[in-house]
């Protein structure tokens, strides 16, 4: 297939690209380098070195033999080209990464409110329009986020895949109906995501497009089978308080001697997966488009559920880390229970990644490798969800490999 990455330089889009660069499809990545912009506005960066992306598809052609195409484009603002690319490359398929993805950022200021609603709303839009504009026949897989169901709202009812059955009372009696889930987002960045899914079920039914949401759990891990093959492929690794998520985190502090930032008391379940089984389900999700005329498919991107807490401990027995409980920067529900469905990616053939020592040894050896590279001032979360809520202070001065 014909494969255009959107934020193929990222964490998640990278090492896709990579491997459906190695699987044999023939990849363009559109990256608009905003994230390592962010990471200077921020003063912060990769703990991992990543290379500049014209590095990355240089080495990577060197390795492997296969060229990927890089378009630096920005997908919010420049919709012509956006056009211009579309019925020149004519993709099979679309992957879209391609947006603000950090809760914590999303909430840090108003201009980064802003940005992340312009940004992504924006970015999405425009590319469902220049697919109906172009007439491209490219079905389009979509990374939405756990997070638009909300916590705790179904109790412990599994969450299902996207839709729920209702049923709605009516003077000819009840009537049942699958409605998207209700949004129940916990950030301006999870938000955008509920408003991404408005937008899907309006161009599928309106113009027939081919769209899958993939509603993805925290990924944690950093390498896989490609990016490991040179140092010059390694993919990003995010530790700050403000883009590094919750596993990752635990693994870099447990490896230079900080202890384990638990917000609050630790209670909140969320889902997760690792990076080799995202790249995996992508391939799956682009190979079973749904049919023109069918409503978006929704499939539930996670492979377990955790509690923070419990993380915490695992990582904290594993590796000799303490745990601090420290106030919680966020407005979220001290605890809740997580049950999710997943049956479509299991039906397809997805085999989970599980979390498994292993596994975490292999992250915490990528913390320790590059630990000179933290910059322990970065790690406490202080973007607060409401002014005056309460954030620590800095735990450690100096990052010392354990
Ligand atoms: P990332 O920030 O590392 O990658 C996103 C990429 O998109 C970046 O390289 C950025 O420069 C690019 N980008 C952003 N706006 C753009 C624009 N307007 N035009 C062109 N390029 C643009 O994020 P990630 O962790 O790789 O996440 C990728 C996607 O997966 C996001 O949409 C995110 O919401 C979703 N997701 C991520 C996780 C996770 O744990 N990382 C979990 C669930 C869902
Ligand atoms: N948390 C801690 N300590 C930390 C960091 C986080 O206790 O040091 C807690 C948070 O308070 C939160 C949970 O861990 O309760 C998850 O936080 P996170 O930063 O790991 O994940 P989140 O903000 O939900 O966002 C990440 C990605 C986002 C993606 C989402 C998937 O950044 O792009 O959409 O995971 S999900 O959570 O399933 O919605």
């Amino acid at each position: 297939m014909r494969v255009l990455v959107l934020g193929g330089d990222g964490f998640c889009g990278w090492p896709t690209s990579l491997y459906l660069s190695a699987r044999g499809h023939e990849v363009a990545i559109v990256d608009n380098l905003s994230r390592r912009k962010i990471d200077i506005e921020l003063e912060t960066d990769s703990l991992t070195p990543i290379r500049p992306i014209g590095e990355r598809v240089n080495v990577w052609r060197e390795v492997s033999g296969k060229s990927i195409r890089f378009i630096n484009l920005d997908l919010a603002t420049e919709y012509d080209r956006l056009t211009t690319l579309l019925l020149e490359f004519r993709p099979d398929a679309i992957v879209h990464f391609a947006e603000q993805r950090a809760a914590p950022y999303s909430m840090k200021t108003p201009s980064t409110k802003r940005y992340t609603v312009d940004n992504n709303v924006r970015a999405t839009h425009n590319l469902l329009t220049a697919i109906v504009d172009t007439g491209v026949n490219a079905a389009l897989a979509h990374l939405g986020t756990m997070g638009v169901y909300g916590y705790g709202w179904s109790g412990s009812a599994p969450i299902p895949e996207g839709y729920l059955t209702v049923k709605v009372p009516t003077p000819d009696g009840e009537i049942e109906r699958d409605i998207l889930h209700p949004a129940n987002p916990g950030s301006v960045y999870h938000m955008t995501k509920t408003l991404d899914q408005l937008m899907f079920s309006f161009y599928a039914k309106n113009d027939g497009l081919r769209i899958t949401d993939l509603h993805q759990g925290i990924v944690w891990g950093t390498q896989t089978d490609e990016t490991i093959q040179d140092e010059r492929l390694i993919n990003r690794f995010d530790y700050d308080g403000d883009y590094g998520t919750v596993l990752n985190r635990f693994l870099m502090q447990a490896a230079i001697g900080h202890p384990l930032t638990v917000h609050g008391t630790g209670g909140q379940t969320r889902a997760f997966i690792h990076i080799r089984d995202t790249v995996r389900c992508i391939e799956i999700a682009i190979s079973n488009p749904p049919e023109a005329g069918d409503r978006p498919r929704v499939l539930n991107q996670i492979t377990e559920t955790h509690r923070v807490a419990n993380l915490a401990k695992m990582v904290g027995d594993i590796m000799g880390a303490e745990v601090a409980y420290l106030p919680n920067p966020r407005k979220e529900a001290e605890e809740n229970d997580l049950v999710v469905r997943n049956d479509q990616f299991l039906a397809l053939g997805l085999k989970p990644t599980k979390l498994s020592e292993g596994l975490l040894e292999e992250g915490s050896g990528i913390a320790a490798k590059y630990h000179h590279r933290a910059d322990p001032t970065k790690i406490i979360a202080r973007s607060v969800w409401q002014a005056g809520m309460e954030t620590s202070p800095d735990l450690i001065t100096e990052a010392r490999p354990v």
